[in-house]
């Protein structure tokens, strides 16, 4: 492309440490899947691009990553981006229908899969027939239609670099230019594409990695988040590279051991995960030194319970500062400061991000007043992929409504009291009660069911389904759980079913959610 003044490429902004000499060399990118530094990176992200426009792919066009973090992930989506095409990170939990549904969405002609997804990935491209070239990272392949052209991610690598090189020079992008895309089911239940501009990234970089978590080229992230999330990315790759600092790419599912054990291998002075995974690695007794390299740890997702907060910081001497994000935002916009953190709150509003508080009809309240939080920033999305309706609802004009409610005190500190609709966050990802109640419906058993969000133990919310059988129908809690997991992603399943006799309904029939959610908690 030709070069033009307000040309900005975020794969170019990334990789500004591999055009200096005096940083090229340093490790970007470290973990299971081997060491990469900034000039190998570069040029990894170049062969793909190249490899890319060789197999027919075309600037604002889609390639969909069904893939694990490692190297070939990270290149794929700076290769992406230098191409002026758009990588769509896709989560890796999805069943092969919820795949193809993505893929459907989003018009992707290429697809690019890790072997461990080849199951999945299989049965999507069945039902996914825009999709015309696969690549496949590792051993086992998934099963293709005719028609589709499948080969191993070092082909594409290979004939990106034999075609006349790796492209070095980035497509001539604007900052307005659609970058990322990012899927998620927030707020309004169906997933929807979040369209990221490469001007979004530069922002994320420059607001929250820079002024909140302080990021220098000698630290080094681990995030648990995986990089198809925007909570993910942000950690593990954009504040990370534009910093010149180093990232831990982890492949593996994280359990509280494997990250005790990349804790101690790899080091890393930036740790982010979500709360169930903080209460998870307490549950777990992982040993009080093997946070020693961490000199900040940050948790999102969803609100971190005081006492959670607490006991890690008691435990492993390491403070968590606490935010919150949207994948509609890109990454986090209000955050506890190091040194600052008031356990229980989610902090004070991010620098480059306005925040408001406002009642049903859109009046700002009075601090100690609950309301709907809305936040305004750079870095939010310019909407969702053929959602002109939902995307009406969501972003209004230059607000973002969050789907929170939030109370903000004399101190500009925001305390969050809970979802604004009737969605749910489980482990910090969002599951549609609607969407789980559809499956259940499904089971021959079940006549009536809703889902509503419960404290666990650690006071952590989790989806329970309460169920009124058919008449004269029998089923156990674990076969109705099992039930879910063959037809959803695993994170979506109830981790608790209630057999009732009833359900509470309105005199026209609707549920009562409130009242479901106080039987069922009673
Ligand atoms: O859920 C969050 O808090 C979050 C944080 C950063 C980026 C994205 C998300 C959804």
């Amino acid at each position: 492309g030709q070069a033009r003044p307000d040309t900005f490429n975020a794969s170019d902004y990334l990789l500004r440490a591999a055009r200096d000499p005096d940083t090229a060399a340093r490790t970007a990118l470290t973990g299971p899947g081997g060491d990469l530094s900034y000039a190998d990176l570069d040029a990894l992200a170049g062969n793909i691009a190249a490899g890319l426009e060789a197999w027919g792919l075309r600037p604002e066009e889609r390639v969909v990553l069904f893939m694990a973090d490692g190297p070939s992930m990270a290149g794929a989506v700076l290769g992406a981006m230098r191409l002026g095409a758009v990588p769509v990170p896709v989560s890796t939990m999805l069943t092969g229908a919820e795949l193809a549904a993505l893929l459907n969405d989003a018009r992707a002609r290429v697809l690019i899969v890790s072997d461990r997804f080849a199951g999945p990935a299989g049965e999507a491209l069945a039902l996914a027939p825009g999709v015309r070239r696969v690549a496949v990272e590792g051993d086992a392949v998934p099963r293709v239609p005719e028609g589709v052209r499948m080969n191993p991610f070092a082909d594409l690598v290979a004939e990106g670099a034999e075609r006349g090189g790796e492209i070095r020079e980035p497509y001539a992008t604007s900052g307005d230019s659609s970058a990322l895309w990012l899927y998620t089911s927030g707020t309004t239940g169906k997933p929807k594409g979040a369209m990221h501009r490469h001007a979004n990234i530069r922002h994320v970089v420059e607001t929250y990695g820079r002024q909140v978590l302080g990021i220098t080229p000698d630290d080094r992230c681990y995030s648990v988040a995986k990089l198809f999330f925007a909570y993910g990315i942000g950690n593990s790759m954009f504040f990370p590279l534009a910093a010149g600092a180093a990232t831990v790419l982890d492949p593996d599912r994280p359990t509280p051991a494997s990250v005790a054990e990349r804790l101690r291998e790899y080091r890393p002075t930036l740790f982010f995960a979500v709360p169930t995974f903080y209460a998870a690695l307490l549950n777990a007794d992982v040993p009080a030194d093997a946070f020693a390299s961490v000199r900040l740890a940050v948790s999102a997702g969803e609100p971190l319970p005081a006492e959670l907060c607490r006991r890690f910081t008691e435990k492993y001497g390491v403070e968590i500062i606490d935010g919150i994000g949207s994948t509609e935002c890109l990454h986090i916009f209000l955050s506890n400061r190091p040194g600052e953190v008031r356990p229980g709150t989610t902090g004070v509003a991010v620098p480059g991000y306005e925040l408001r508080v406002v009642d049903s009809a859109g009046a700002d309240v009075a601090p100690g007043t609950p309301g709907s939080l809305l936040v305004k920033g750079e870095s939010i999305a310019t909407g969702y992929w053929c959602r002109t309706e939902t995307t009406r609802q969501v972003f209004q004009g230059a607000w973002l409504r969050t789907g929170d409610t939030y109370v903000v005190d004399e101190d500009g500190y925001y305390t969050c009291l809970g979802r604004t609709g009737d969605m749910l966050k489980a482990g910090g990802i969002w599951v549609s009660p609607a969407e789980v109640e559809a499956r259940l419906l499904e089971h021959p058993a079940v006549a009536m069911v809703a889902v509503v969000g419960l404290p666990d133990g650690d006071g952590l919310d989790k989806p329970v389904a309460c169920v009124v059988l058919a008449d004269g129908a029998k089923a156990e809690p674990e076969e109705l759980i099992d039930f879910c997991r063959a037809g959803l992603a695993a994170f979506k399943r109830p981790r608790e079913v209630l057999i009732m006799d009833v359900l509470p309904t309105t005199a026209s029939g609707k549920l009562r959610r409130f009242a479901v959610r106080e039987l069922a908690a009673a």
